[in-house]
Parts: structure tokens; C-alpha cells; sequence
């Protein structure tokens, strides 16, 4: 197996999901946490492809966007469906997760101005959470409990390490009403290498 090395902030944030894939593979991997503020950082952000985190190291190359980095390893870890029209679909939902993490936790929940915050809430809440929530829904609904092709791929492990975050902006457990997507999130966390994560990684809200 290549060496890992993982390099975020001290969040879950864009790096769970990562983190997630290279727990299921059973790979051994370096979880470098960068503190925003630091000198560290200001030193470290031109030197980065496209000056943000993550970045994952791969036998010392450095490779950044989150996306591509978990398609990559979902291939290693063969978790990208059957056929080329599965992984285009797999690709879809996980960019779709991608997105709703954005609206929800950085533009929205991070805002730090309170009356853009406040505005910002209102869309969230009574648009954006129940859209993709009602979207994902469906698609477990129909695939035999997963979000596609009726098996796990790499969208499975990127909804459940996004949904603590989700958790936290939304102030209510993000699967409360959605009993497909419940079950989905507890079958991923009982996965034994996820369980093992969960129980080392540091306790955050985001
Ligand atoms: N398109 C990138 C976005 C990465 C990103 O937004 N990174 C943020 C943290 S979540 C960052 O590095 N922020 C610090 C900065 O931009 O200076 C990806 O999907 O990985």
C-alpha cells in the first residue's frame, strides 16, 4: 500500500470524507492538522496546487480537491459501481454532497456577519436542507438502501462523514425525518474500520 499522509485543519470539514475512505481501505495514513491562524499555514497556503486544504500526499506527491482525491481512492478501494454509468451517477451524488455541505455549513452556518446569517437561515432551512434531504431520500429509497446501484460506493462513506457537520448547522440531528437516510448513516458507521475511526478520531462539531 503507498504511504498517506493527509494534511487539513483541525475540523472534519472536506477531510472526513477523505479520512472515511482511507479507514474503510484499511489504510494506514498520517492526519496532519494544520491550525488555521498559524504561521504554519501562512507559510504553507502558496505553496499548495490551489492554495487550500486538503491536500493528500501520496508516496510525497501532493495532490489536492477533495472530489477527485476520494474517486481516487474509491478506485482503489473498487467502491465506484459496476459500470461507467454507475460511477457517472456516484460522481453526481457526490457532487451534489459537496455542494449541500457548502450551502450549509460554509456559506450559511459560518457566515459571520448575523443579519447575512440570519437571511441566509431562512433559505437553508425551509429550501436548501429539505431539497437535498428529499432528493438523497429517494435515491436510497430506490437502490436498496444506498444511494446507488443498490450497493455501497464511495457517495455512501461521503454522506455519512459529511452528516455530523450537517448535524451541527442544522441543530437537530440531519436524518431526524428521513428514515431512509437514518438507516444508511448507521449501517456506514457500524462498518468495523469506520467504527475504529469514529472511536480515535478527536470529537469536533464541524
Ligand atoms: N475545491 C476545494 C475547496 C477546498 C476549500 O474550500 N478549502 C478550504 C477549507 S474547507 C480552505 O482551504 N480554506 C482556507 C483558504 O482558502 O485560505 C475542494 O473541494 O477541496
Amino acid at each position: 500500500m503507498p504511504s498517506y499522509k493527509l494534511v487539513y485543519f483541525n475540523v472534519m470539514g472536506l477531510g472526513e470524507p477523505i479520512r472515511f475512505l482511507l479507514s474503510y481501505g484499511g489504510a494506514e495514513f498520517k492526519d496532519v492538522r494544520v491550525e488555521h491562524s498559524s504561521d504554519e499555514w501562512i507559510k504553507m497556503k502558496p505553496t499548495l496546487p490551489f492554495g487550500q486544504l486538503p491536500v493528500l500526499e501520496i508516496d510525497g506527491k501532493v495532490y489536492s480537491q477533495t472530489l477527485p482525491i476520494c474517486r481516487y481512492l474509491a478506485k482503489q478501494f473498487n467502491l465506484l459501481g459496476k459500470t461507467d454509468l454507475d460511477t457517472l451517477q456516484i460522481d453526481e451524488i457526490a457532487m451534489a454532497l459537496h455542494d449541500f455541505r457548502r450551502l450549509t455549513v460554509s456559506n450559511y452556518f459560518r457566515e459571520q456577519d448575523p443579519i447575512l446569517k440570519a437571511k441566509k437561515k431562512i433559505d437553508v432551512m425551509e429550501n436548501v436542507i429539505p431539497f437535498y434531504l428529499n432528493k438523497f431520500e429517494e435515491r436510497v429509497k430506490n437502490n436498496d438502501g444506498y444511494l446507488h446501484g443498490g450497493q455501497l460506493s464511495y457517495a455512501d462513506l461521503f454522506f455519512a462523514a459529511i452528516s455530523d457537520s450537517l448535524t451541527t448547522a442544522y441543530e437537530a440531528e440531519i436524518t431526524k425525518d428521513h428514515p431512509h437516510l437514518k438507516c444508511l448513516k448507521e449501517k456506514i458507521l457500524a462498518i468495523p474500520n469506520i467504527k475504529a475511526w469514529l472511536e480515535k478520531r478527536p470529537k469536533l462539531d464541524f
